[in-house]
């Protein structure tokens, strides 16, 4: 039996607008917060200790960190290094770099030789000796259209046709993989991909439009015993039955507002060949928290609004204050009394929304915060236009190969 550790989504670098700079280190706090939790949870593969760290892909918010960025990471990842933890560090759609091919911001781990650090860079299968036996570790980075096809093949396919031929060229790939794999020690799939089965975190904004859907029934094989997942901050486990488990840990910081309401950590697992127990470990990290308001009926706005964050305890956390009031109320707002009720949390910011009597109703389709693709929201928008008619299908097909040629530079 081998056990593991398995966090994803570190985006170490980004979120710096929710902190501020520590005069001490002359770093921004968000930095700093992100690298305590990073190191809680290399202290934790160490304490137990783990056998092996699966990493989910995306490092950072980009392929090209500021060198103090990268240095934050290296320094975390560095003691696995010197304990001779084994390490893999998958590719993630935020490590890639678009221009040139084959390069990402973790091959430096390779092109060093760091000991027992893999990089996951394609997809191929690692046999990687543990303290506890060897463990098989299938490889699977962010995968762009581009990766699996050419430009003259996508031509004249729609959206949806050039997915299908996508999803069935990976499926014929990852067979021939999984064929490759030796059932009698402890395998694990590690994937930075978007399932059809996930419920979206932040990475629905960060990421719209770029790479496709993989469908769950591809990732549910009885060959894995444990299937490692990055991509979506949400956790969640796409296989509740847990043959095998299929789990997304999640970001281990809030990236975004998106994520205030989510618990982040990351997961202890023990594979062996046919069974898996794994268990989710919740890291405290900063907390967010909204405070919104209407104002728009209220005859003494600012006391109204103090009321409202009277409610909850702000020291320390990035707080978002939102409220709406009527045009004529704007004089009635202290803005400097606001800041310094705020002044306690982490950091703040303030968002009024002007309450027009004129507001244009929404779409009903697109409201209730349900998710759609681009093309599906804009068929919706488009429905809603009867002035537009005419050319709705040309801006369809215009829409599609725009969304196409994204993903050709990407
Ligand atoms: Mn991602």
């Amino acid at each position: 039996m081998v056990k593991l550790l398995h966090l994803s989504d570190i985006h170490m670098g980004s979120g710096f607008s929710h902190g501020r700079i520590d005069p001490e280190t002359g770093l921004n706090t968000r930095l700093q917060d992100f690298t305590a939790t990073l190191s809680q949870c290399i202290d934790t593969a160490l304490s137990e200790p783990v056998d092996l760290v699966v990493f989910g892909g995306d490092a950072f918010p980009d392929a090209t960190p500021p060198p103090y960025v990268a240095e934050a990471f290296a320094s975390q990842f560095r003691r696995l290094a010197e304990a001779n933890v084994p390490t893999v560090l998958l590719v993630g759609n935020h490590d890639q770099y678009s221009q040139g091919q084959g390069s990402a911001s973790l091959c430096i781990y390779r092109t060093l030789a760091v000991p027992k650090f893999i990089v996951g860079d394609r997809l191929d299968t690692h046999r990687i000796e543990t303290r506890n036996g060897p463990v098989q570790v299938m490889t699977l980075p962010w995968v762009t259209r581009s990766t699996l096809m050419t430009r003259p093949e996508s031509e004249g396919l729609s959206l949806t046709e050039v997915n299908q031929l996508l999803i069935e060229r990976l499926r014929v790939a990852l067979e021939g993989e999984i064929r490759t794999l030796d059932r009698k020690i402890p395998t694990v799939l590690l994937g930075h991909l978007m399932s059809d089965k996930a419920h979206f975190g932040a990475e629905r904004f960060l990421a719209v439009s770029k790479g496709f859907t993989i469908p769950l029934s591809l990732l549910v094989r009885s060959e894995f015993d444990y299937v490692a997942l990055g991509h979506v901050h949400k956790h969640q486990n796409l296989n509740p039955s847990n043959d095998p488990p299929v789990i997304y840990p999640g970001s281990i910081e809030r990236v975004d507002f998106s994520e205030e309401k989510e618990d982040k950590g990351y997961i202890i697992a023990d594979v062996q060949p046919g069974s898996c127990q794994w268990k989710f470990c919740p890291l405290p990290v900063r907390s967010f928290l909204t405070i919104s308001i209407d104002l728009s009926k209220s005859d003494d706005p600012l006391s109204d609004l103090f009321e409202a964050v009277r409610k909850h305890r702000i020291e320390d956390v990035v707080v978002r204050l939102r409220y709406k009031l009527r045009a004529d109320q704007i004089d009635r707002l202290d803005s400097h009394a606001i800041y310094e009720r705020l002044k306690t949390a982490h950091s703040y910011t303030v968002q009024p929304e002007l309450v027009s009597q004129l507001s244009r109703p929404r779409i009903p389709a697109l409201d209730s915060g349900r998710s759609f693709d681009p093309i599906n929201a804009l068929t919706a928008y488009l429905e809603s236009r009867e002035d537009l008619k005419d050319i709705r299908s040309d801006i369809l097909e215009a829409a599609e190969s725009l969304l196409l040629e994204d993903e050709r530079v990407s």
